[in-house]
């Protein structure tokens, strides 16, 4: 680097001399503009020679004194010489093959090299200049992880040897090309100041990554805003509020470091600038029509982005910090670092409303990153904003979490697809070249640790983060980018980190030679200060007084927070619905209404279900097939499972409540049995959703086929659900077995989310399920994991009044089910937004039973005054005798069908009840025991097709104990413990399964056994 200063020197200095044209003046070859047009935009700045000279021959052509004199005489002699007829002719190619170049082979030849070498350079800088811009604060690491210079950088004289130029060539001068903009508004400049700027440009506090990138115009927008001369100018005011930002950023913390010296804050020191960098693209944004924005970010830093840009009360910050304050409202809460904000207030710069909200998020770095693009996209959604011209999401990140977390790409990849694009999302990356007590060297193999954002083509600005003039500058061109291309961009903040990975930590035990130089490092805005005051923009006396009166404010905060007696988690929601709940935040009722549906609406539904109401759209005809099947049905008034479906999305639609379903293969659905979308079968992406056809002012229903992810979708789709509670939004699994790899948005989010956030969500995950012989991974949905992280007790039948079964969804974090009947189904769809809260709902779907002659169930049970059924008790024979019944097998799921058969089959319809428990948690004590009353001396078995160790059993055995009051015991029969979820083979599929049916109807297995 410091042999590259040295060059820059000798760059600057020497004397002007102008490089001759072939006929000995000096090159004058082009107008002054330059624009973005597309013409401009054609010849790439490596192109080959024929180019470069079409390039003149065409400005010779549009006017001969555009080009220099010896290139004029040049492409008459070229015309002249051409034979009849090809001389008028626009590409010169043919004209100047062999014949002019013979004209004056010599000089025409070392022009036109001279001149691509030149271009050749510039496009060099424009790719690799940032590898050696200076953007470590510390002077010591490369951010780009390589001290490797280019050996296309003249960072040395002799470099000028790559494109055959030499010293001697640095004062010539030469014509600029079409792609670039550091001439200003000139068109030529002599070799030394072309290299000069290209430093200045592309190899100064500021790197930019860009020339992946395969738009054109996108690439010269950039190359304008970093080359053009002069172009990073602030005002005094800009610079003062700037400083005063800074200002705010610094002792915030300091602040905090003070009262509460041995507190995790994961505080900021290093990267101050990030204050003033947020408030910069929020203040651009703003600008740009922008009204609300959505961000999220991990710990570092977060108590100072919520005091000081969502600008959350200073008290209500500070007494989070209180270890005696209890809180007052329901949840177990979370730690201060994690805490959401939801603020809507004027932003002073552009004196416009602006609503900013800061999404809560678990420790799981980057984990929130698809939840707040899901949430901003339904913000987009509701407001009609189609275009993201009004909200916006911010994310930021770590240095070592964006390269490391998977998740990070599986975001990026979601940010062009139409039902998940929030078009363009500003990413800014915390880079303090350090993870925890990793060194970047060890914690990726990208040489920067935003590389991952190249596979959308998004520009990276990387910049040194103790230049604040920079940084607002890279963010001001960050939130042009995102407001003018509508697609993402990232802001790599390279600083460093002044204490530890938290205040307790000792960096030096890892670090020692960086901490040596953090310890020497003066503050950034100690520097900041002084240039301003050296450059007369604020005085010592100006800038002494600003520091006091933000250390006053804390002060005064600080005191008015030792007044707080209590904590509120619920100020500390993201997302608040106020016109759901009352003032308080509670539910408006405890009750839900029948989920049934009238006569008309069924048949109407059914019908739309059946048809194309689309004129002229041909169908496949294996589809018409279905769509006769389903009017079958209907005509029968009967459900198969997907007429179940499409009467609750159908019935909610018309209600106003909006219905997305998001998932791989979701619009046909997996098991080729949905077909929402309809597909012409001439023409081309002609599609129809009849859906979307069923009333006059229906709500829109959106269903999407997802990317291929399911932790970055599923944390899409729970982000969606928490803009509204008026919406039913779905992820469906492709099977169930899938949802493992979004582990971390179900054990971090779903479960606990609103008692660590207080904030209900009511997404609805749809897991296919069940052991049909698919082997170990097309499955399980593992039930056993949903039921572990129920919270309702195993032990206590629970004491409530009024209406139990809301009482108790209102108690639990989630609801799962695994339904037997379409018409339950579609109860529990609607249950889901009658309730008057919002939960997680879990549901284990069918495989085999979506074409199950058995799985269909009748137009009455969904009528009028029906409901969803927690518990289906037995009808059957057995309902004739109860008191002679010997046994009653409850179960869950498509196991019913086999079980019935069986006891058919045996005929044991008079001796054995089963009955099926369709909403497996919160438990329905009160039917089980209802159920249990019926008959009572019958022995009670547990059935289910998984294996020992997974599905229900551990979940449902001690529930019945409870309400058998341990009495009597439940027998287990199903599948013995294993490893795996289910056999590959297929024959021992069938046998166990035979094995555990004889179990299920011996009378007597049982005998003799103790419990
Ligand atoms: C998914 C996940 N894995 C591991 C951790 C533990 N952890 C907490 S902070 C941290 C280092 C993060 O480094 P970086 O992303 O650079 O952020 P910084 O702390 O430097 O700001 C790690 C590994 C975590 N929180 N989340
Ligand atoms: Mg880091």
């Amino acid at each position: 680097m410091s042999q590259f200063r040295a060059l820059a020197g000798v760059l600057r200095g020497g004397g002007r001399q102008w490089l001759r044209g072939p006929g000995g003046g000096v090159i004058h070859l082009f107008g002054p503009k330059r624009c973005c047009s597309s013409k401009a935009a054609v010849p790439s700045a490596v192109a080959s020679s024929s180019s470069y000279v079409e390039e003149m021959y065409f400005a010779w052509l549009e006017d001969h004194k555009k080009v220099h004199e010896s290139w004029d005489t040049f492409f008459r002699n070229a015309q002249a010489d051409a034979p009849p007829g090809e001389a008028d002719k626009r590409r010169p190619s043919t004209l100047l093959q062999g014949r002019a170049m013979s004209q004056t082979p010599g000089m025409t030849q070392k022009v036109v090299e001279d001149h691509l070498a030149v271009h050749t350079l510039i496009r060099a800088y424009q790719i690799r200049g940032h590898h050696v811009a200076q953007l470590d604060p510390l002077g010591i690491l490369e951010a780009d992880l390589d001290a490797f210079v280019p050996s296309d950088l003249i960072t040395t004289l002799d470099k000028l040897g790559f494109y055959g130029l030499d010293e001697s060539d640095l004062d010539k001068t030469f014509q600029l090309p079409s792609t670039t903009f550091i001439g200003g508004d000139q068109t030529t400049l002599p070799l030394r100041e072309i290299i000069r700027r290209l430093e200045a440009s592309y190899c100064g506090h500021i790197g930019v990554e860009f020339m992946f990138i395969n738009n054109v115009e996108q690439c010269q927008w950039i190359r304008h805003k970093f080359e053009t001369p002069g172009i990073m100018q602030f005002s005094n005011t800009e610079k003062r509020t700037l400083l005063a930002r800074l200002i705010r950023s610094t002792r915030f913390e300091d602040f905090l470091a003070r009262k509460w010296s041995s507190e995790k804050r994961f505080g900021l020191e290093g990267c101050e600038v990030l204050i003033p960098a947020l408030k910069t693209i929020i203040d651009k944004s703003s600008a740009a029509g922008i009204e609300n924005v959505i961000m999220g970010m991990p710990h570092r830093g977060r108590l100072n982005v919520l005091a000081n840009v969502i600008r959350k009360e200073l008290d209500q910050i500070f007494c989070q910090f209180d270890p005696k304050l209890e809180a007052a409202d329901e949840g177990s809460g979370d730690v201060k670092y994690h805490l959401g904000m939801y603020h809507e207030r004027i932003n002073r710069e552009t004196d416009k409303n602006i609503t900013l909200s800061l999404m809560a998020n678990p420790s799981h770095l980057e984990a929130v990153d698809p939840v707040v693009q899901g949430k901003a996209k339904a913000e987009q959604f509701y407001s009609g904003d189609t275009q993201g011209k009004k909200v916006m999401s911010i994310l930021i990140h770590g240095d070592a979490a964006f390269a490391g977390q998977g998740v990070v790409y599986e975001t990026f990849h979601l940010s062009e697809l139409p039902s998940y694009t929030t078009h363009g999302t500003i990413h800014v990356v915390v880079n303090n070249q350090i993870g925890f007590t990793t060194d970047p060297r060890v914690a990726r193999s990208s040489p920067y640790p935003t590389d991952v954002a190249r596979v959308v083509n998004a520009p990276i600005f990387h910049v040194n983060g103790d230049d604040p003039e920079a940084v607002m500058y890279v963010c001001q061109v960050a939130a042009k980018w995102r407001n003018t291309f509508n697609k993402d961009v990232v802001i790599d903040l390279v600083c460093y980190r002044r204490f530890g990975h938290n205040e307790m930590d000792e960096p030096m035990f890892t670090q020692p030679l960086m901490y040596k130089q953090i310890r020497r490092q003066e503050h950034v805005l100690k520097k900041y200060s002084d240039k301003l005051i050296a450059e007369g923009v604020v005085t010592l006396q100006e800038f002494e007084e600003e520091v006091a009166k933000y250390d006053k404010i804390c002060e005064e905060a600080y005191t008015s927070s030792k007044d707080e007696k209590i904590l509120h988690n619920r100020h500390w929601l993201d997302s608040p619905w106020p016109d759901f709940f009352t003032a308080e935040g509670e539910p408006k009722s405890m009750s839900c209404p029948p989920t049934g549906l009238d006569e008309d609406m069924l048949q109407h539904i059914g019908q739309t279900a059946s048809s194309v109401p689309m004129e002229d759209f041909k169908i496949h005809p294996g589809v018409s097939r279905i769509l006769r099947g389903r009017a079958d049905l209907v005509k029968k008034r009967q459900l198969d499972w997907a007429l179940g479906e499409y009467m609750a999305f159908g019935s909610l639609l018309k209600d106003g409540i909006h219905v997305r379903l998001s998932g791989q293969d979701v619009e046909r659905g997996t098991f080729s049995h949905r077909h929402h979308v309809l597909h012409d079968q001439e023409v081309d992406k002609q599609t129809c959703v009849p859906m979307n056809h069923l009333w006059p002012n229906q709500a829109p229903y959106t269903v999407c086929n997802s990317s291929l992810s399911e932790y970055g979708v599923l944390g899409f789709e729970l982000g969606f659900a928490m803009a509204s509670p008026n919406a039913l939004v779905l992820w469906e699994a492709q099977f169930g077995d899938f949802h493992n790899t979004a582990q971390c948005i179900i054990d971090q989010f779903i479960s606990p989310g609103q008692a660590k956030w207080v904030r209900n969500n009511g997404v609805v995950l749809l897991l296919p399920h069940g052991m049909e012989g698919m082997g170990p991974e097309h499955s399980s949905a593992r039930p056993e994991r949903f039921l572990q992280m129920s919270k309702d007790d195993p032990d206590r039948f629970p004491g409530f009044s009024g209406d139990f079964e809301v009482q108790q969804l209102y108690d639990c974090n989630w609801i799962v089910v695994n339904c037997s009947t379409p018409a339950n189904y579609c109860h529990v769809l609607r249950r889901q937004i009658l309730l008057p809260f919002r939960k997680p709902l879990i549901i284990f779907t069918p495989k085999s039973l979506l074409r199950h002659p058995d799985a269909r169930s009748s137009f009455d049970d969904l009528a009028t005054d029906t409901k969803f059924k927690r518990l289906i008790p037995d009808e059957g024979l057995v309902s004739q005798g109860p008191g002679r019944v010997k046994r009653v097998i409850f179960c869950s799921g498509k196991v019913y069908y086999e079980l019935a058969k069986e006891r058919k089959q045996q005929d044991l319809e008079r001796d054995i009840a089963i009955i099926r428990l369709e909403q497996i948690s919160p438990f329905p004590f009160d039917l089980v025991r209802e159920e249990l009353e019926k008959y009572p001396s019958a022995e009670l078995v547990w059935c289910q097709e998984e294996h020992k160790n997974m599905g229900y059993y551990d979940y449902v055995r001690p529930r019945f104990l409870t309400v058998v009051a341990n009495k009597k015991p439940i027998w287990y029969v199903g599948r013995d413990p294993a490893a795996a979820p289910a056999t590959g083979n297929k024959s021992t599929h069938l046998n166990e399964l035979k094995r555990f049916l004889d179990t299920a109807f011996k009378l007597n297995a049982f005998q003799g056994r103790k419990f």
